[in-house]
């Protein structure tokens, strides 16, 4: 293996490398020696991905200088990191963000356009990296970009998975998944090293020894694998620092292969080696509920053990004394998925570095902290102890022994209380034993937060109450934010443009300052540019679903939005009633057809592949959009798009187009949102219960200017505790009934009766999150929307200080909390 210490040396001695130069002239030599030496092809015979991977590589060249020489001070400070560990980063597309960080825009525009290549379509040539399922994963990706861009040293840590979020089909309406090959036509982005991969253990059995007089425990693994780092580059906007992405891919280790080579069964070989590399060739698509699978358990130990392997070894100096650990790094746990890591870090200190108990507890509380992203009772992981000690069978004991001394404690402080303490045990014993990963996590960290004000306060509350008395001190919120690089200045460049023109370009790095718009409000002449660019937006959106979808869209009406995983807290079913409740007013003439908004409804969202409901919903979208959008009664006044696949490539274009946000889950379900930041933040109002921050969007933008309807999480809370009968407002309100009848005699499903069957009588006889419920306020408050859509300069009012009073939610904010609040890891100064 190479020598880390003389690698180190060598980085530490490199002078900085001239930069290249940032000229048109500059780029395009660049570029073309990429295209001619790195693709081996020449301009006029170059593809589109040639020329794709000879620019993304270009850029990255000039990255690279300040990745190296961020990598040589950090080395140098040797200052606090934090290491956030997640199983999801969803990057989304990395040229434009590239470009952007590194200052090159106009120049690459330019040289391309010299050159007869239209940047736009190289862009598009980049299958974007769908490493997540939806908010957690790109929650991720806005922290790291704003730790890099505040200057603020940070290592991201997840898995390379070979296949990301599935690829999302319809067949007639339903859908159907396809592999997101996304590595297939090469990633110009990562830094594959195989020389410093790391080994990983798994199974086996554990054994006791005499170690001069103490006796300790040994972990024997039964089998391993190989860990390969690859390295993505972060950059910070127009900073000169990048910061590192190293996500884990798995292969067979060697010893595998000598094995297979010494059995002399070449297939089985083979097959062993699959076995390895198994662990990180997908993504798991559920979204908020954990399926409880081995492999899935394998990739999350598998991860953490590298990242941690790598810290401790690669990254911390060779000498470092690790009882000062906490001065050098905090690990951050993007929910439960990463939690193994604590064990893991004891196992470390304990067995291998022989340290006594107590010390190392002492350290593990200090450099651990949580973050929980949901209040939904089945997304709480939980491992059942027969599986977690079949495969780690060490750090299941290492569990059981923490247990013992966290529940020592409580019963000293609660005497006689056993039913507290069985309540509060990191090992549940029913069911089945398995260990509560939320509470092994908020036993053992520094700090717990969640990711909205309301969403903290209910798990301090409610769902982890008994352990918010135990340690108050350690509970916290950090409200999301999203960073403004991507969804504003890259993905609304219209806005972008306006805003800068109006009150400098300080704010993408400083999103309070749009404050600095609200007089603009008042003004006209802004107004007039604000509808026009969003009236822009709406043409480019256009033109993408043409192009991807065969969809045709009005540019003309109002856009109504609601995008975000298919989930049934989530009620993508109740926006569905409000519109086929129109359609029924309308076509029954109820509903006076000239007096309705002319309004498309345009859904994205991917259903987890095995939840049955789900699926059956988005079937029912599909078809109500097809009957709708083909029925001459309602013709350029209702419309459904629902383009399949909705990615964060999509929602660059979608959201900035959106004049109507909907938020609707059931209040106390959604932890916190972050598309719903994303719409405020480009000029759309918000529809919304009293949920996750959308309870923060409402008392910043002001009540005037969001549509809030919909029981509170008391009131939920409240109509749950008396017994919620759904049929009850089903038979006392005839607009419901009707818009319920409907989809119920066949009129979606070319008559047949049985197709939909399940959603309705699930809303009928379930209805678990209140659809039903809150049908009649959110019709009423659809009712507002269209009276307030009527008065274009109210609205336009309305989205301006929308935009305007955002600046919150940028997750540049979100950062400084988590610095203040948990991680105490100061900004590098830029002149030290
Ligand atoms: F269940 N979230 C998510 F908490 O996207 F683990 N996937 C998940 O598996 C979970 C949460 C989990 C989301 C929340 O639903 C959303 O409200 C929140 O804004 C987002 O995480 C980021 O915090």
């Amino acid at each position: 293996p190479p020598d880390v210490a003389s690698v180190r040396k060598v980085t530490q001695n490199t002078e900085p490398i001239a930069i290249r130069e940032r000229t048109v002239d500059g780029f395009t030599r660049e570029f073309l020696r990429e295209l001619n030496f790195g693709q081996g092809v020449d301009l006029s015979r170059a593809s589109v991905n040639d020329q794709y991977l000879a620019l993304a590589r270009t850029v990255r060249h000039y990255l690279m200088v300040r990745w190296l020489e961020t990598l040589r001070r950090q080395y140098e400070l040797q200052a606090k990191s934090v290491a956030y560990l997640s199983a999801e980063f969803l990057l989304g597309r990395q040229l434009d963000n590239a470009l952007l960080a590194s200052g090159l825009q106009d120049v690459v525009e330019e040289g391309l356009g010299n050159l007869g290549i239209d940047l736009a379509t190289l862009r598009d040539a980049e299958v974007e990296p769908g490493l997540g399922n939806g908010g957690l994963g790109r929650l991720a990706a806005c922290f790291v970009d704003s730790l890099a861009t505040m200057n603020v040293p940070c290592i991201g840590y997840g898995i390379r998975y070979e296949y990301g979020i599935f690829r999302q089909t319809f067949v007639d309406g339903w859908q159907v998944e396809k592999p997101d090959n996304w590595l297939a036509l090469g990633s110009p982005w990562e830094f594959p090293h195989p020389e410093a991969a790391v080994t990983v253990s798994f199974g086996g059995h554990t054994e006791t020894y005499d170690d001069e007089g103490t006796e300790r425990t040994r972990w024997v693994p039964g089998w391993s694998v190989l860990g390969v780092p690859y390295n993505y580059m972060v950059p910070g906007f127009e900073n000169g620092r990048v910061n590192t992405l190293r996500l884990w891919s798995a292969q067979a280790t060697r010893a595998f292969d000598l094995e297979i080579f010494n059995a002399g069964d070449y297939a089985e070989a083979v097959r062993a080696q699959t076995f390895a590399e198994n662990i990180s060739k997908v993504l798991y698509p559920e979204d908020s509920t954990p399926q409880g699978k081995e492999l899935r358990l394998q990739q999350q130990y598998f991860f953490v053990a590298c990242s941690l392997a790598n810290f401790l070894e690669e990254v911390l100096p060779e000498d470092f004394d690790l009882r000062r650990l906490p001065e050098r790094i905090i690990f951050q746990l993007n929910d439960t998925h990463p939690v193994i890591a604590i064990p893991e870090l004891m196992r470390i200190l304990v067995d291998e570095r022989k340290w006594n108990w107590d010390d190392a507890w002492a350290v593990i509380q200090k450099v651990f902290a949580y973050t929980c992203h949901t209040l939904l009772p089945e997304a709480l992981e939980v491992w059942s102890a027969d599986l977690l000690g079949r495969l780690l069978p060490r750090h299941l004991e290492i569990i059981y022994r923490i247990n013992e001394e966290f529940l020592d404690g409580v019963r000293e402080r609660y005497p006689d209380d056993e039913l507290r303490v069985r309540r509060m045990s990191i090992i549940a014993e029913h069911p089945e034993r398995s260990v509560r990963m939320a509470f092994l996590a908020t036993v053992a960290g520094t700090k717990v937060n969640g990711v909205a004000a309301l969403h903290s306060q209910l798990l301090a509350d409610k769902v982890l109450h008994d352990f918010s008395e135990y340690f108050p001190e350690k509970f916290t919120n950090v409200t999301n934010g999203i960073t403004p690089r991507r969804f504003v200045r890259l993905a609304n460049p219209g806005l972008s443009g306006l805003i800068t023109g109006a009150i400098g370009d300080g704010w993408v790095t400083d999103l309070e300052r749009l404050k600095e718009l609200e007089p603009l409000a008042d003004d006209a002449e802004f107004r007039r540019l604000f509808r026009e660019i969003k009236t822009n937006n709406k043409h480019r959106l256009v033109d993408v679903l043409r192009e991807r979808d065969g969809i045709e869209l009005d540019p003309d009406t109002m856009l109504d939005v609601m995008v975000k995983r298919l989930h049934e807290y989530k009620r993508q079913t109740l926006k569905l009633l409000h519109v086929v409740s129109l359609y029924e007013r309308i076509t029954s003439g109820v509903l006076d057809i000239d007096k309705v908004t002319p309004r498309t409804f345009a859904f994205g969202a991917k259903a987890a592949p095995g939840y049955r409901m789900a699926k059956q919903i988005i079937g029912l979208i599909n078809a109500v959009g097809r009957t709708i959008n083909e029925d001459p009664a309602v013709k350029g006044r209702l419309s459904i798009a629902f383009p399949a696949n909705y990615n964060v490539t999509l929602a660059e274009t979608l959201i900035p187009a959106a004049d109507l946000s909907e938020q609707i889950s059931l209040a106390g379900k959604e932890a916190s949102g972050t598309g719903n930041m994303k719409f405020a933040l480009n000029g759309a109002l918000t529809i919304g219960t009293d949920d996750g921050a959308n309870v923060e969007i409402r008392q910043l933008v002001g009540d005037d200017h969001f549509f809030l309807f919909g029981l509170t999480e008391p009131e939920v809370a409240d109509v749950v505790d008396a017994g919620y009968h759904p049929t009850s407002y089903y038979e006392s309100n005839k607009t419901l009934r009707h818009a319920l009848d409907l989809i119920a005699s066949g009129k979606f499903s070319g008559g047949d009766r049985h197709v939909f069957e399940p959603v309705v009588a699930n809303l009928l006889q379930e209805d678990r999150f209140l659809v039903l419920a809150d049908f009649q306020a959110y019709l009423d408050a659809q009712d507002r929307v269209d009276a307030a859509y009527a008065d274009t300069d109210a609205w336009t009012r309305s989205a301006v200080l929308n935009v305007a009073r955002s600046g919150f939610f940028s997750s540049d904010r979100s950062m400084r909390d988590y610095i203040d609040r948990i991680w105490h890891t100061p900004p590098i100064d830029p002149n030290a």
